[in-house]
Formats: structure tokens, C-alpha cells, sequence
């Protein structure tokens, strides 16, 4: 199989860790934004341009909720959605992907217009010399773009993003702290998406060492006015703590 990500997108983050929990093996294909654009619409025939998207073979699966159906309809059962609690883990699973777009504004909204260097260099990680060319000398258009598409050109567009975060933010509070610390499950007694998923969208602000771009030295100064009121929150350290004891096992 293989995995069409943004290396940085939280979404790609969530189908990673699916795959490698469930050791399902694939190839990433990390892409540049705005190159990504054609092959997403031409793969995922939804009309919609986002990333991930899991092709094996001839079939293309965009949208990381239908991925994760996807595999497992094509691939057997994934410990990761339990019959016992399933509709209780896509529920939360839900509250999450729906905030996961609140994220990116709030976070692209703090990082325009001072830490643009360092948004094109994890845009152009990626890409090939002329692409880096196109993004460097269109960088302006491309982050109004963005701004507009995000609805981040408004302040009340940042402001709603931060609220539905913090109300998040405030829920995972309330629920960690009644977990016992060695099983930090949030439905049941083993890893299910529903944790996958929190800590996926919220790993951008959480900043967990173990994540290749969001536990980055030079992220986390970049972003770290921004994230600080939440950083020490109980659902922050859940979201560490889950990357530090379930990630790096899947990874193994
Ligand atoms: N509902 C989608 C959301 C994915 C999403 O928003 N991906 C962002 C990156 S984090 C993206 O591809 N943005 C570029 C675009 O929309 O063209 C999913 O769960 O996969």
C-alpha cells in the first residue's frame, strides 16, 4: 500500500499510526502543497483535494475516516475499533476529526507573518528544486490562499478555532484525569482510535518528542506562544504520555 501524506498534516498522522499499529506495511509518498492538488482530485475522484489518501492497487481511499473503514472492510479486524466498544470509540473518534481542521487555522493563523520561514521550509521538505522555486516565489499568493480557505482572514474565523480547541482541550481534561496512569485508554482497557485520534489532531500543539515534525526544537519556539496556554493542560500530558508509551511500540 501507499500512504499520499503532508508530512506535517495531523490527519496523515492518525492513518501512520493506524497502519503501523495494525503492521499494516506501506510506503509514505509525502507530498508539496499545491502540487498535491491535481493527483488528489485525480486519486480520490471526491472532487476534494486533501490528503491522506491509501491506494493498494488500482483503489484509492482519501479521507483518513474512510480509510480507517477501509482497511477494515479489505483488511480483517483492527484492534483499534473493538466490536465490543465501536460505536463509543467513532464517536469520540468524531469530536476530534471535526476539531482537527480547528487546529491547522489556529496554528497557521499564529505562525503567518512571523514564522513564515519556517512554514516554507515544512512545505518544501519535500519538494523537487523547481517546486521549492514555485513556492518560495508564489509563498505570498499561496499563504492568502490558505488564509482564505481556512477562513483565517478574519479574526473571528481564529477566534471560533481556539474556542472549539479549548472546548476539546476542556473535554480530554475532564476524561484523563479519571484514568488510571499505566492504562490511559479512553474507552476500555487497550489503545483504540479513539485515543489515536485525539492525539494525532492534537500532537501540533501537544508537541510530543517523538513526532517527526511537531517535536521539533525549531517548531516548537516557532509556535510557542501560541501553544502555551494549553501546554500543561491534563490532556496535553495524556497526549505526551500516549506518544511516548504507544507510538514508538507501533513504529517497532
Ligand atoms: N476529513 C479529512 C481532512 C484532511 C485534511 O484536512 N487534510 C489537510 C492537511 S491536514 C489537507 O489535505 N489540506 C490541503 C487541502 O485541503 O487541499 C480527513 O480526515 O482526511
Amino acid at each position: 500500500m501507499r500512504l499520499y501524506t503532508f508530512a506535517m498534516s495531523h490527519y496523515s498522522e492518525k492513518i501512520r499510526w493506524v497502519l503501523d499499529h495494525s503492521h499494516l506495511p506501506y510506503e509514505e509518498v509525502c507530498m508539496t502543497p499545491v502540487f498535491h492538488i491535481r493527483p488528489a482530485l485525480k486519486m480520490g475522484k471526491r472532487g476534494q483535494t486533501t490528503l491522506p489518501i491509501l491506494q493498494d492497487g488500482d483503489q484509492c481511499v482519501q479521507d483518513s475516516s474512510r480509510i480507517v473503514f477501509w482497511l477494515e472492510q479489505n483488511k480483517g479486524a483492527l484492534t483499534l475499533l473493538p466490536q465490543s466498544d465501536r460505536e463509543l470509540v467513532i464517536k469520540i473518534s468524531e469530536k476530534f476529526d471535526q476539531m482537527g481542521r480547528d487546529v491547522a487555522r489556529f496554528l497557521y493563523a499564529n505562525s503567518f507573518g512571523h514564522s513564515d520561514q519556517h512554514i516554507q521550509a515544512l512545505w518544501t521538505e519535500h519538494a523537487s528544486t523547481w517546486q521549492k522555486l514555485v513556492i518560495k516565489t508564489a509563498y505570498p499568493l499561496i499563504r492568502k490562499g490558505f488564509e482564505r480557505k481556512l477562513g483565517i482572514h478574519k479574526l473571528s474565523g481564529v477566534e471560533r478555532a481556539r474556542q472549539k480547541i479549548e472546548d476539546a482541550v476542556t473535554w480530554l481534561d475532564k476524561h484523563v484525569k479519571t484514568l488510571p496512569t499505566h492504562e490511559p485508554f479512553l474507552v476500555g482497557k487497550q489503545l483504540s482510535l479513539a485515543d489515536v485520534t485525539a492525539a494525532s489532531l492534537l500532537a501540533p500543539i501537544a508537541c510530543p518528542a517523538q513526532h517527526p515534525v511537531y517535536g521539533d526544537a525549531a517548531y516548537k519556539l516557532a509556535m510557542a506562544a501560541a501553544i502555551e496556554p494549553w501546554a500543561n493542560r491534563p490532556a496535553m500530558k495524556w497526549v505526551r504520555q500516549l506518544y511516548s508509551e504507544h507510538r514508538l511500540n507501533a513504529m517497532a
